[in-house]
């Protein structure tokens, strides 16, 4: 007999505690953790969602100009010297543009040959620092050569 009772009361005293503590307050810790998650998860996909709208601009590879060798030209010659640029997006279209020439030559911002007929009277400028810029418009590359112009 006194084994049965000491075993009741001790499960009756369980049984209270667990119904009228643990159960209410329980749950409410356990919602909370999981909401705080949550957010967390979806800071973190708005920020990489924003990240990839600017990535979308800021990816654009730059152009790469191929600066030629040094040039030693007369006065008088005709020139044709093609520049070439390489830009690793498929689709970018790349112009050309050019300052610093010797007198007479030119270059097509489309194919960036440049032409022409050095005048006579560039040799006394000689020798020349021609800059060239190669730009798919949203990014470009420049370099300097040397052009000697002999009279
Ligand atoms: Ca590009």
């Amino acid at each position: 007999m006194k084994t049965r009772t000491y075993v009741t009361i001790v499960v009756l005293a369980v049984f209270a505690v667990g119904c009228e503590e643990a159960i209410p307050i329980g749950p409410d810790p356990i919602e909370i953790d999981v909401e705080v998650n949550t957010t967390v998860i979806n800071d973190h996909d708005d920020h990489s969602g924003d990240k990839g709208d600017d990535d979308s601009d800021s990816q654009n590879r730059r152009p790469v100009l191929i600066i030629p060798p040094d040039q030693t030209n007369d006065a008088g010659d005709q020139v044709s010297l093609l520049v070439r640029c390489v830009d690793p997006d498929e689709d970018d279209t790349v112009t050309f543009s050019a300052s610093g020439l010797p007198r007479g030559l030119q270059q097509d911002s489309g194919t960036g040959l440049i032409s022409g007929e050095i005048t006579s009277s560039s040799a006394d400028s000689s020798p020349f620092s021609p800059s060239l810029t190669c730009s798919d418009g949203r990014a470009s590359d420049s370099d300097v050569f040397r052009w000697i112009v002999n009279a």
